[in-house]
């Protein structure tokens, strides 16, 4: 009966949610992987206490429904709704919105889903009705608070494994170590370092949990690594056998490090600072760059570029650093910022703020290094953000959600340098020419877009040396394509792609679940690429390496110990950003 009653109520609100979505966005399901992407996994930020108070006009709750919603909501809702629930990727759903719409309503919404991209919680069988009732209630309450992070915290979980004064004067093994891959071993809270030339993995590396990024240090001796959970690792790269020198914890939650890249009249920054920003708390911090010793947080709340509001949790995306000047290039979130931070002086930090669109999240240099091409995701953007004058250069209209990476660089055959990115909401790839002097009329245009094997696009990958431009596919849909990469020939373009089955290559059993193929990344010499083959936790995954040249498999690293591997970066190219 009552669920009888819950389904008409169901029919008259979606229909008029239909209605009012039609206008603002296709009525294309949320495809899983998409929905698991955008949700993000379990947020850290959900396993720490928080003060909460009741809203006497929300329905009620005993504190163990309380808590049993918190939990399911920092699980699945919080990586779009945001940790206050002020609205991210997801619309906001703080209580003045909230209880006008009223239990019935918000239950149909988190059970039906949306047109506009809200999942279909209890028709998909991931929540129970009964589930759904308790956060339909929940989000009418005040969203609990949690804690900040400060210096004291980041100092008591600052370690020094081994002193600067203990550490090697000189290179104490004979790796390549240009040619070395830090790949993420997500689910285990680890990093393996794979030797380039041997494919033999050197070193399996305690880090914070699901890192996201690894980064080397502008010298090319120190590897930072960091966490989800926002720990910071520092692995020194001249040991006899690689390892953790230093860590420290930046915040609850984290996916962005960096270290100062500048050398030039305004002095030597060269592996002297290190920068990492979280997701929460909404903040960036720099450390000395041999030690992880902090010295700096710096909020990041404030307005938003468009409406100027307010917003308390604006998220850290990506974070480079400047070879034009001591700077670092941070981008916020939510409120669609590039801070450009001028770090000459730790203590009286220069911060020059350019706006650009909301939900900037990754990006990458263009082949000069000067403009830094950054996704703003939601909002089917790219802005430019030059290095050099310290301003905003553009704003590119592209597909749906773009997700570059780094994106791509190479020379288009008729129009010059182009940075290149792929969309997770569409087929597409957006070429943007790149080169304001001596191809005016394209710069920072879209000047051609190719059609790819389909949505679900994560990362693009090209190399100076390759003729080659690959993108990988790992959200789509359908395995297929999930599990095989799309290969352009950089003087064909409309030819169209090549399709190589890597996740075939890789031989795991037929039972091996996703075996989602993440991440195309070049080696130091340009003439390899590799890609993870991604499985569940208890299943096989592998690394695939291809010949650049004939595009035939290469090699397939596989080891027991290679469990989840996600992103995967080579130290010479991260380190001189090649890509
Ligand atoms: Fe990422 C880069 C955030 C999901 C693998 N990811 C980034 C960056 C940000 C980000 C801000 C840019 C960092 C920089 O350059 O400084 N990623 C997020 C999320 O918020 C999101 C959507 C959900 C979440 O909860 O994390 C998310 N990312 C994923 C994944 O599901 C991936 C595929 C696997 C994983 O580890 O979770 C994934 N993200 C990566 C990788 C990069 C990355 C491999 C680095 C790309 C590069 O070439 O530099």
């Amino acid at each position: 009966m009552k669920h009888l009653r819950l389904k008409s109520v169901a029919a008259v609100l979606l229909t008029s949610m239909a209605l009012s979505a039609q206008a603002q966005a296709p009525t294309a399901p949320v495809a899983p992987a998409e929905k698991a992407y955008q949700a993000g996994d379990s947020s850290p930020v959900g396993d720490v206490p928080m003060v909460h108070s009741i809203n006497p006009k929300a329905p009620t709750m005993t504190v163990a429904e309380f808590d049993a919603a918190r939990k399911i909501y920092f699980e699945r809702c919080a990586g779009c709704h945001g940790v206050l629930r002020k609205g991210a990727t997801g619309k906001p759903l703080t209580p003045d919105i909230t209880v006008a719409k009223g239990t019935d309503y918000l239950k149909v919404f988190i059970a039906y889903g949306s047109p506009a991209g809200m999942p279909n919680w209890q028709t998909s069988g991931e929540l129970t009705e009964a589930q759904v009732d308790m956060m339909a209630r929940y989000v009418q309450h005040e969203p609990p608070q949690p804690p900040e992070w400060s210096m004291a915290d980041m100092k008591s979980t600052w370690k020094v494994a081994v002193q600067p004064k203990d550490r090697p004067t000189k290179k104490m093994n004979n790796y390549n170590i240009g040619n070395i891959f830090s790949t993420t071993l997500r689910d285990t809270g680890e990093i393996a370092l794979i030797d380039g030339d041997t494919k033999q993995i050197i070193n399996i590396i305690k880090t914070g949990y699901a890192v996201h990024i690894s980064r080397t240090s502008a010298s090319g001796r120190y590897l930072y690594v960091i966490g989800r959970d926002g720990r910071v690792n520092m692995i020194d790269m001249w040991m006899p056998k690689p390892d953790n020198v230093a860590e420290i914890r930046i915040g609850l939650e984290a996916r962005s490090v960096d270290t100062s890249k500048y050398k030039g009249k305004e002095g030597d920054f060269t592996d002297k600072l290190v920068i990492a920003g979280a997701y929460w708390p909404p903040q960036f911090a720099i450390m000395k760059g041999d030690t992880l010793e902090p010295l700096k947080i710096v909020a990041t709340r404030g307005m938003t570029v468009d409406t100027q509001e307010y917003h308390p949790e604006p998220r850290v995306a990506s974070i480079v650093a400047s070879h034009f000047k001591p700077e670092f290039i941070v981008n916020v979130k939510e409120t669609g910022k590039t801070l450009m931070v001028n770090y000459s002086d730790v203590n009286a930090l220069k911060i020059t703020e350019l706006g650009s669109a909301r939900f900037l999240h990754d990006g990458g240099w263009d082949s000069t290094k000067r403009y830094f091409m950054v996704a703003a995701n939601q909002s089917n953007k790219v802005g430019v953000i030059d290095a050099k004058e310290d301003k905003l250069a553009a704003i590119v209209d592209v597909g749906k959600i773009p997700h570059p990476g780094r994106g791509a660089n190479f020379i288009h055959p008729k129009f010059g340098p182009v940075w290149a990115t792929g969309h997770l909401g569409d087929e597409t790839i957006s070429l943007i020419g790149t080169d304001p002097v001596k191809h005016k009329a394209q710069a920072f245009k879209v000047v051609q877009t190719l059609k790819g094997q389909g949505g679900g696009a994560l990362f693009i990958k090209s190399h100076p040396k390759s003729k080659h431009l690959y993108s990988d596919t790992p959200l789509n849909p359908d395995p297929k394509i999930s599990q095989s990469v799309a290969v352009y020939d950089i003087n064909n373009l409309d030819k169209g792609y090549t399709v190589l089955p890597i996740a075939e290559w890789a031989g795991l059993a037929a039972d091996g679940g996703a075996q989602r193929v993440v991440q195309p990344e070049f080696n130091m010499n340009g003439d390899e690429v590799w890609f993870a083959v991604w499985s569940a936790k208890n299943k096989e995954s592998a690394l695939v390496v291809v010949d650049d040249k004939t595009l035939k498999l290469k090699a397939v690293i596989k080891d027991p110990r290679i469990i989840t591997p996600t992103g995967h970066f080579n130290i010479n190219n991260t380190q001189h950003d090649v890509y």
